[in-house]
């Protein structure tokens, strides 16, 4: 058996930017070039025992979540060139606090078609959020124990936790419904495979006319950017506070992104700080792309962006030595006061505001 992880010989991005250079197409819903495996150099079973788990062996189940972040990486240049400075300034190591998914929460298209995948490769559903006024609904799942022995970069570390929210479909005008329900339709088992349309990069229905994405952007921007852009990462999270200093600072983070010339989500502020003042999160404002819609309109749609988290030690651990803190000593979980700020990474009013 052999698994696969990348060349620590080459940098873990020296592909992408090409690859995303040489799109044959700049339409959204083409198929990007396959996983380049020529970044990977192949590990027999032998020395691949640091990926397996209690639970087994996680190489396929790293291999698929690299298939999204390749995908993630070709569309969004932003998030590609600044994961890139980021590891740049620390030996090319970053670990992903988490990932995170948006979808349609109706007739088995919502969290938990995308959360099989997570749960059968041992995490665990923890807390559920509300977004009453966004008609949202998320819940999060911790990756399993003690499979934090990756050793590598991103995918290729400690696992992330991962946050999958869904749009209370039922709550929406009749209009919106008739649209999200003809897709989710059309998708027919579509649903049952969120994973493989994840990797690949394509949706699980037909691409929909520009009036059908206006008219959902009308109600939900959530709703629209999930018609076009389907299972695909919304983001992925860098961890600050397993960076090196001065960047393991969230403010020195969020300092140097803008520095580099990126526009930050100002949503309530840069920085969203929970209540308990412990979780400490910030995002770009998300690309956007070409978009070819079924009636031959072409228009630019919000893709993804990338988020930044610290988390800070919790007040019984605060004593222990520096050296010696770890992640179960921080704070976990997310904020829904932060979450609702973060989900405007994608809006219209931060996609066109001045930098
Ligand atoms: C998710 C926004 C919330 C977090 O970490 O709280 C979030 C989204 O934009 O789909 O990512
Ligand atoms: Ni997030």
């Amino acid at each position: 058996m052999i698994s696969i992880r990348p060349s620590s010989s080459s940098p873990i991005f020296s592909s992408l930017r090409s690859s995303f250079t040489n799109r044959s197409s700049p339409n959204f819903i083409s198929l990007p070039s396959t996983i380049n495996h020529s970044r990977f150099s192949m590990v027999s079973a032998s020395n691949g025992s640091q990926y397996s788990s209690s639970s087994g062996d996680d190489s396929f189940f790293r291999s698929v979540l690299s298939g999204m972040e390749q995908v993630y990486l070709n569309r969004n240049p932003t998030a590609n060139t600044i994961l890139e400075l980021v590891q740049s300034t620390d030996d090319n190591q970053i670990c992903y606090d988490h990932l995170a998914y948006r979808t349609f929460g109706v007739d088995g298209h919502g969290i938990e078609s995308m959360s099989k995948l997570f749960l059968d490769f041992g995490y665990t559903e923890r807390e559920e959020l509300r977004f009453p006024k966004k008609k949202l609904k998320a819940l999060w799942f911790s990756p399993p124990p003690n499979v934090n022995g990756g050793s590598g970069s991103g995918i290729h570390g400690p696992l992330p936790r991962v946050f999958i929210s869904e749009l209370l479909v039922d709550q929406m005008s009749p209009e919106a419904q008739e649209i999200i329900r003809k897709y989710t339709r059309l998708s027919g088992a579509g649903h049952k495979h969120s994973a493989i349309s994840s990797a690949l990069g394509c949706l699980t229905w037909p691409k929909p006319s520009h009036m059908e994405f206006q008219q959902l952007a009308r109600e939900s921007e959530y709703a629209a950017w999930t018609l076009v852009n389907g299972y695909t990462l919304n983001h992925v999270t860098i961890s600050a506070h397993r960076l090196k200093p001065p960047l393991n600072d969230i403010n020195n983070l969020n300092q140097y992104i803008q520095d580099k010339g990126f526009k930050l989500n100002s949503e309530g502020g840069v920085l969203k700080v929970s209540p308990d003042g412990l979780l400490l999160q910030s995002s770009t404002v998300a690309d956007s792309i070409p978009f070819e819609f079924s009636d031959g309109m072409k228009e630019t749609v919000p893709c993804s962006y990338i988020e930044f988290a610290q988390r800070l030690v919790l007040p019984q651990y605060k004593d222990l030595p520096q050296d010696k803190v770890e992640e179960v000593h921080r704070r976990d979980g997310f904020e829904v006061g932060n979450a609702d700020k973060i989900f405007e990474s994608t809006s219209k009013d931060q996609l066109t505001r001045a930098a």
